[in-house]
């Protein structure tokens, strides 16, 4: 197949590449490389060294003899050359990463949620439009999050994107209907995958798009079998305040002797999938493709979940790190369950790669090794979700981590 991958060079994006391209796939990576521009305005680096995104294709193709076509576009705001690439291209399928992604991000500042909404809403609709003006029948693959269905405890398990309802009708009976899950997000960044969904609820009813929709929870782990090959095509690995996401800088706080940052009492219980699943995923949701006319298929991409508590807990045990239970920046429930079901891609094959297969002692190693490249300052989250929360928590300037104000 040919295969467009937009954001093909952020974290998941990369390995997804190399993955597809593994297998023999015509790959071409859409990026406006926008995610190392962030990088640059925050002040931070990837634990990881990462070269060049032409650095990285050109060291792919040296090791395995296989392309990787770079195209450099934005595509919030060229929507006239995405046209054009489209037409004369003619993927076969389009996978879906490039969005702004870290919820403390994109609740930084109204700068901030205004880049958020307009650089995702604007890439999701353009690519949208212009697939139907093309008249592109590429299958669309979206990576969405879990975090549209939000988190709250409601005793029963999350389906996959549509939930059964029961109305009742002007003559009294009851008439069954599947309706998208209710979007409850928690931040400006998970606002825009909800509304992303409504994109494609109505270009797959109006235009007859084919559109997958992956609810994928947080992701862990950093190397896949294909970084493994090359230390130059190694994966970012983020482990700031705003882009960390929270397994991934327990082990890296574990590694650097840094106390474990767990928000409040750590009782927020999240989806979690390592970065191999994550691929592997993304191949499942290629192979099974809908049929024009069809409505959006949505799959939950998670293997299981975690109270955030325990996954400290876990790694104290494993390695001696110290818990530090700070003020939580974010506006979340401070406790919550979670049961979601992933029967969809269990029974396409996926073997799930849990946290018992021992993948987080080669976390802590990258850690150490790359140790020298982090900033301690820039390990605590300050990004506040309130001006309330703001002021409960200060920066400690020797980068000790956050304080509570009492
Ligand atoms: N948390 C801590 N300490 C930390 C960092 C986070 O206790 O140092 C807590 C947060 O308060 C939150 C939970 O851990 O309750 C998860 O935070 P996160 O930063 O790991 O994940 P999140 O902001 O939800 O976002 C990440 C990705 C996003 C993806 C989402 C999937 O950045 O792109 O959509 O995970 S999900 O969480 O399932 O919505």
């Amino acid at each position: 197949m040919k295969i467009a991958i937009l954001g093909g060079d952020g974290f998941v994006g990369w390995p997804t590449t190399l993955h597809l391209s593994d297998q023999g796939h015509e790959v071409h990576i859409i990026d406006n490389l926008s995610r190392r521009w962030i990088d640059t305005e925050l002040g931070v680096q990837s634990l990881t060294p990462m070269d060049s995104i032409q650095e990285r294709c050109r060291v792919w193709h040296k090791t395995t003899g296989r392309r990787i076509h770079f195209h450099l576009l934005d595509l919030a705001t060229d929507f006239e050359r995405l046209k054009a690439w489209l037409v004369q291209e003619r993927p076969d399928a389009i996978i879906h990463f490039a969005e702004q992604r870290a919820a403390p991000y994109s609740m930084k500042s109204d700068r901030h949620k205004v880049y958020t909404v307009n650089n995702n809403v604007n890439a999701t609709h353009n690519l949208l439009a212009a697939m139907v003006e093309t008249g592109c029948d590429a299958h669309l693959v979206h990576l969405g999050t879990m975090g549209v269905y939000g988190y709250s405890s409601v005793g029963a398990a999350i389906p996959e994107g549509y939930l059964d309802v029961d109305v009742e009708t002007l003559d009294g009976s009851v008439a069954r209907q599947q309706i998208l899950y209710p979007t409850r997000p928690g931040s400006v960044y998970h606002m825009t995958k909800s509304l992303d969904q409504i994109l494609f609820q109505f270009y797959a009813q109006n235009d007859g798009l084919r559109i997958t929709d992956l609810h994928q929870g947080i992701v862990w782990g950093t190397h896949t079998e294909q970084t493994r090959r090359h230390e130059q095509l190694i994966n970012r690995f983020d482990y700031d305040g705003d882009y960390g996401t929270v397994l991934n800088r327990f082990l890296i706080q574990a590694a650097i002797g840094y106390p474990l940052t767990v928000h409040g009492t750590g009782g927020q219980t999240r989806a979690f999938i390592h970065i191999q699943d994550s691929v592997r995923c993304i191949e499942l949701a290629l192979q099974d493709t809908p049929k024009a006319g069809d409505r959006v298929r949505i799959f939950n991409q998670m293997t299981e979940t975690h109270r955030v508590r325990d996954l400290a807990a876990m790694i104290a045990q494993m390695t001696g790190a110290e818990i530090a239970n700070l003020p939580n920046p974010r506006k979340e429930a401070p406790e919550n369950d979670l049961v979601v079901r992933n029967d969809q891609f269990l029974d396409l094959g996926l073997k799930p790669i849990t946290l018992a297969e021992g993948l987080m002692d080669e976390v802590i190693e990258v850690a150490r090794r790359y140790a020298y490249r982090i900033d301690r300052s820039r390990v605590p989250a300050v990004s506040a979700w309130t001006r309330e929360q703001e002021a409960q928590i200060v920066h400690d300037p020797e980068g000790k981590g956050l304080r509570s104000v009492s």
